[in-house]
């Protein structure tokens, strides 16, 4: 009998498996019947943009927390597939951080070259997932919005590519209910030009926060007000952005801070982050932990230890993305064929679990994060064939970028990095990011060409 293999979500990690089972297939391995899930009508996850916010067409709520003229919050270098490099899809060396439509299309192109596209059954949501320890299977139950029908099937092994940046945590504070004006959470936010001539307060110290503030200035709001909870981002803002202390309360249009300040705003926007929300899955197998590297529960970052036929993939924060995605789909492949062993005692797996959390409780400093998350894309792709690179060589584009950050916060964007895949410097972009105001596919290519 075929074993059967379902993974939840067509976004970057459930595509990195998809081509992960594909790369095995084409190197003349037997690989099991895969059937992918995703509840949007096209791939891509996050990076698949929607203008909509709440509700999607079929009443599901919205994945997409991505908006309007993002551009990648970190050097592309740090995250190219080691398979397909960005000179292979776009023809030449692109420029550092490209916007949101050019990485999408970046992620297309490699799936769309491995023809995995018929393995996924779109606008199919899943609804429940259930493992019966007698059979030792998995039922899955499924809505299919094109026939507009549920229904049940069973499977071998389930892969859980889902997300976890796309149900907010949204916290209340006194005041909110009477506000007058708009308090939004940030993955509700799509276009910074409706904050045009606004004076804007965020809550949040994050990538969030960082990135919709500077889109708000970029685009032309009045001020920046960002409130901390726990310590300020500390970066030299622009003049009419300033940081508070955390919020107390909101009364009409003013909002109270902790050191007794008041300011007048306009807009809310919270970007106080995101759950990891598995409304599909049981207790006996829901992952539940904290946004941080090593994720509770996961044997190798990976396995669910309290059943080793469940796998999730991407639930760690994440300095690493699309290869660390890989990294992890291509160890998961390996272990549903049989080529890596999973330990048969629990124990093991839970001590695994222990140590990686100990070891990044080690130290809370940024560079050790990015190191430590990149020794982990190291672990996992030693122990499978994923091309090799030099992961030390993304870690290092990361702590350049983490300094260009802390020398100007809104030039940043405007530095170039050395490919780790093919040693090739990208092009310092033609127009500064604060002055690129169309942010299309069109415009950053062609700004290159004519550079
Ligand atoms: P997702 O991209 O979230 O994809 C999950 C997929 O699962 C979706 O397609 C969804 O529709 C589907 N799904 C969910 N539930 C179900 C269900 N019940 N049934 C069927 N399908 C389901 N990373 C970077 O590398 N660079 C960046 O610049 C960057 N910017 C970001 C900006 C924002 C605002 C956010 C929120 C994240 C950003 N990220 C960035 C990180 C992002 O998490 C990853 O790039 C990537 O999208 C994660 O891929 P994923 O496949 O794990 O999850
Ligand atoms: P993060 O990185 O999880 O950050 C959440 C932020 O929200 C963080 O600064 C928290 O402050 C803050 N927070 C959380 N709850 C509250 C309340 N109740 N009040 C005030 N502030 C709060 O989420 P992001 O959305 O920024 O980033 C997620 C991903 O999206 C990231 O990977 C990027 O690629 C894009 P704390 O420091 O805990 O006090």
């Amino acid at each position: 009998m075929v074993q059967r293999v379902a993974i939840i979500g067509a976004g970057p990690s459930g595509l990195a498996q998809l081509r992960a089972f594909e790369s095995a297939k084409r190197a003349g391995a037997e690989i099991p019947e895969i059937v992918c899930f995703e509840k949007q009508s096209n791939w891509g996850g996050l990076w698949n943009y929607t203008w909509r916010t709440g509700l999607d067409e079929h009443g599901e709520p919205v994945h997409c927390s991505m908006y309007r003229y993002l551009w990648s919050n970190g050097p592309k270098e740090g995250l190219e597939f080691a398979d397909y490099s960005f000179e292979e899809h776009f023809g030449k060396q692109i420029a550092s951080y490209p916007p949101r439509a050019v990485l999408f299309d970046y992620i297309q192109g490699r799936v769309e070259k491995a023809g995995v596209r018929h393995m996924i059954r779109f606008n199919s949501v899943i609804r429940w997932v259930e493992y019966d320890p007698e059979t030792e299977m998995f039922t899955i139950t499924v809505h299919d919005y094109d026939k507009d029908h549920t229904y049940r099937e069973e499977f071998d092994y389930v892969i859980v590519a889902s997300g976890h940046f796309s149900t907010p945590n949204v916290p209340y504070y006194e005041g909110f209910d009477t506000f007058n004006g708009r308090v939004l959470h940030a993955h509700d936010f799509r276009d910074a030009r409706e904050f045009r001539d606004k004076d804007i307060l965020i809550l949040g110290t994050s990538y969030s926060a960082e990135d919709i503030g500077s889109q708000c200035w970029k685009y032309g709001c009045k001020s920046v007000t960002v409130a901390h909870r726990t310590a300020p981002m500390g970066f030299d803002w622009p003049d009419n952005w300033e940081e508070v202390p955390a919020l107390v309360k909101v009364d009409g249009n003013t909002a109270y801070f902790k050191d007794g300040t008041s300011k007048k705003v306009d807009a809310i926007i919270l970007c106080t982050g995101y759950k990891h929300f598995f409304n599909f899955l049981p207790d006996d197998l829901r992952l539940k932990t904290a946004n941080r590297l090593a994720t509770h529960d996961l044997y190798k970052g990976v396995v669910y230890v309290h059943n080793t036929k469940m796998f999730y993939l991407g639930m760690q924060d994440q300095w690493f993305t699309f290869n660390m995605f890989d990294a992890q789909a291509w160890w998961v492949r390996d272990a549903i064929m049989g080529k890596i062993e999973i330990p048969a005692d629990k124990q093991v797996l839970l001590d695994d679990v222990k140590e990686r959390e100990e070891r990044e409780d080690a130290d809370p400093s940024s560079k050790y994060a990015i190191q430590y998350q990149g020794d982990y894309v190291k672990e996992l792709i030693a122990e499978t064939d994923y091309p090799s690179f030099d992961v030390d060589g993304a870690c290092q584009a990361f702590f350049e970028w983490k300094q260009h950050k802390a020398d100007d916060i809104m030039k940043f964007r405007d530095n170039s990095y050395k490919s780790v895949i093919t040693g090739t410097m990208a092009p310092v972009h033609h127009t500064p990011w604060k002055d690129a105001l169309d942010d299309s596919l069109e415009t950053y290519l062609s700004v290159n060409d004519a550079a």
